[in-house]
């Protein structure tokens, strides 16, 4: 089985969506903070963009959606992967030990320079060494658009073998993530989809439920 998560899992556990009203890029540009061209012409501003971030995830926990997806697992073992494009921790926080995160992840740190990877310790607004190379490449380990997602791979292989494909709290409207329904479609793999609203991709799948995804997960899970 693979499961596909969004901003909209987490948004019960209080983290805001993108693109729903009171979202981040409500009123923003988010081509001024989320592509390598905004962060090389203002890095202090993507920096800022994404201490904000660390700091909310920090105060918030896992929900009931991501809570029931580690039960899942706990069930399912090696036959079910989670591919979040979310960039919070909140499935691992839940149990989940079987996630990939296409998108990358907030609390890592991605050296430009040596490539090297490291645990994002305090606010980098101000651009601090890389432990390995001694450059200032570090920059949030991110996948912003124009960029190509994490585990393109591994994802496909899953996509291609799997019985089940279910979409939880995302608008279908980034690729490639938006056409995992159509490739599962088009394998005759069986799709569902929990949102809250319809998203993008919504009569592509065999079956939408609408509703929160504290609700909407654990019912479905249980
Ligand atoms: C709830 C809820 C509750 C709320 N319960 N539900 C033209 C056509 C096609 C493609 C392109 C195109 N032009 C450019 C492209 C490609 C581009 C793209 O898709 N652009 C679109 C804007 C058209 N994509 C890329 O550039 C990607 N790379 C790529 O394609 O490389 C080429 C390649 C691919 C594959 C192999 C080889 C090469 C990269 C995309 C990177 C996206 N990055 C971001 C930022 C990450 C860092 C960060 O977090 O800051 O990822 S953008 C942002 O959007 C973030 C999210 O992961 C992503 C998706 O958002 P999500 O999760 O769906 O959130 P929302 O807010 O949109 O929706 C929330 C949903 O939840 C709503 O539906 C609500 O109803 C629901 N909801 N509360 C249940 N309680």
């Amino acid at each position: 089985m693979v499961v596909l998560t969004g901003a909209g899992i987490s948004a019960e556990s209080g983290l805001p969506t993108f693109r729903d009203a009171d979202g981040l890029w409500e009123g923003h540009d988010p081509m001024q903070v989320a592509t390598p061209e905004a962060y090389a012409t203002d890095p202090a501003l993507v920096h800022r963009f994404y201490d904000e971030r660390r700091s909310a995830l920090a105060r918030v926990g896992p929900n009931a959606a991501h809570s029931a997806l580690a039960r899942l697992e706990e069930a399912l073992g090696d036959d079910l992967l989670v591919v979040t494009q979310n960039i919070d921790d909140l499935h691992e926080r839940a149990g989940s030990r079987r996630v990939l995160h296409m998108h990358g992840r907030l609390r890592s740190a991605w050296c430009t320079a040596c490539d090297a990877r490291h645990d994002w310790i305090g606010p980098l607004g101000h651009h601090p060494a890389c432990p390995d190379c001694g450059t200032r490449e570090l920059r949030p380990d991110v996948v912003w658009f124009g960029e190509v997602p994490h585990g393109m791979d591994r994802i496909e292989e899953a996509l291609w073998d799997c019985d089940l494909f279910v979409s939880i709290g995302t608008s279908g409207l980034v690729y490639p993530a938006a056409a995992f329904v159509q490739y599962a479609v088009a394998r005759g793999t069986p799709t569902l989809e929990l949102n809250l609203d319809a998203s993008d991709g919504t009569s592509d799948f065999d079956e939408s439920r609408r509703g929160p995804a504290t609700r909407l997960v654990p019912a479905w899970v249980d």
